[in-house]
């Protein structure tokens, strides 16, 4: 599968850099391209000057609201955020056609954070519009929920995430969702942290974009996971998971037919992956609550046989009951085993609820702060109006 990937805002931006990147890997690594071209879109200037991979044209880090914030952002405010892109949707829109392989892509990708106000104001408003320019192709929604101590610290985290999620599902054919904080570890550090989460949310869509891609016989899976299959899975609010077992470089031929209890252990090592990639998903949610799904099995093509698909389908059906399950494997020459997962359709997300519910009661407050801000004005107005002014 081909994308546009767009990012907004200082987190969008980052990590469409991320997918950039990824776009790289593929290209030197496999001889394939699974991103047709990738954009920054921010108020703030010098955020954009901090991306590595996001080509450094103004026609791909490009600035909007320039006349309004002055390249510095629009501090949270994601109001400002969404009426500067509507005033500048034209030039995002204008940059992405130049490219002479625009019509090859196969869906968008729009990013952002909900809680900012840039990112969170900006990709549901051009999200509406590339829909209703581009209705040929599917356009998804990367969506980063605020991190714990934000949402307690700001309330304006909490009622940008809401606004921001009720407007992009409204537009965008598929939200997929990553909570920041359950990509919190331990073990990085302050500075590296942003990165390294930033990798582990891009990370499970390479084999799932490269597998359509391929061109070589050998790495031809026997059933292919295609931008077909990604297309009828991702609808509405979603959940992607990856988990991998690293496996010996060196393995001596086996007759499997005779040997089941190292059949069984192979299969063994594929749950274990799914396992793995079902309790990493990008949001905690149900898969029972699912009513599409996929995952992608992928190996060296000896470590995988149909039977062990099957299992893996299998396993996955009896989380999720509802769903319709697709699946695809994908021969690779690693010592690796992985396995990519995506639950759609989610019928309910409970982290959605509650950005809903708390912020249900954040608007009338809103409403007020803003009534007693104007009025505390208006006073402190009346009270100096007999001092003399210099201008
Ligand atoms: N995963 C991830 N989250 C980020 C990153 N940068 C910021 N965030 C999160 O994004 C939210 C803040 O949004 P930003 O993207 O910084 O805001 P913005 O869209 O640039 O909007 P303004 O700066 O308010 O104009 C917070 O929840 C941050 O934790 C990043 O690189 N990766
Ligand atoms: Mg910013």
């Amino acid at each position: 599968m081909k994308l546009i990937v767009l990012g907004f805002g200082q987190c969008g931006g980052r990590i469409a850099d991320e997918f950039e990147r990824l776009n790289r890997r593929a290209h030197s690594l496999r001889g394939i391209d699974i991103i047709v071209d990738s954009f920054a879109v921010n108020t703030d200037a010098t955020d954009m000057s901090g991306l590595y991979s996001i080509k450094p044209t103004y026609q791909h880090r490009i600035l909007i609201g320039a006349g309004t914030t002055h390249g510095h952002g629009v501090a949270k405010i994601s109001e400002i955020g969404a009426e500067i892109a509507r005033e500048d949707a034209d030039k995002v829109l204008d940059a992405m056609r130049k490219n002479q392989k625009f019509y090859e892509s196969d869906a968008f990708l729009v990013i952002a954070s909900a809680a900012g106000g840039t990112g969170s104001g900006a990709a549901p408003v051009i999200a509406k519009a590339i829909k209703e320019r581009f209705s040929d192709r599917p356009v998804y929604a990367l969506i980063v929920l605020p991190f714990e101590h934000e949402e307690t610290a700001e309330e304006r985290a909490l009622y940008n995430t809401a606004v921001c999620l009720k407007s992009i599902s409204q537009v965008a054919d598929a939200v997929i969702l990553v909570d920041n904080q359950r990509y919190v570890r331990k073990d990085f550090s302050l500075q590296s942290n942003m990165t390294k989460i930033n990798q582990m949310i891009v990370e499970p869509f390479f084999d799932m974009l490269c597998a359509g891609e391929e061109k070589r016989k050998n790495n031809i899976g026997a059933k292919v996971l295609d931008a077909g299959d990604i297309i009828q899975t991702l609808c509405g609010w979603s959940a992607i998971g990856y988990g991998e077992i690293k496996l010996p470089l060196i393995t001596f031929p086996t007759d499997w037919s005779k040997n089941f209890r190292k059949r069984s252990t192979k299969t063994h090592k594929g749950i274990e992956a799914m396992d793995q990639a079902l309790s990493e998903l990008s949001i905690e949610c149900n898969p029972n609550d699912a009513h599409r799904a996929l995952f992608l099995l992928s190996a060296p093509s000896k470590e995988m046989n149909i039977e062990m698909v099957k299992e893996l389908c299998d396993y996955l059906k009896n989380f999720a009951p509802q769903a319709i399950v697709r699946n695809g494997d994908y021969p690779r020459e690693k010592g690796l085993l992985d396995v990519t997962v995506v639950l759609s359709e989610l019928s309910d997300v409970e982290k959605i609820r509650h950005y809903y519910t708390k912020s249900a009661n954040l608007v009338e407050e809103m409403k007020r702060r803003k009534k007693v801000q104007t009025s505390k004005a208006a006073l402190t107005e009346e009270a100096g109006k007999d001092v003399p002014t210099l201008l």
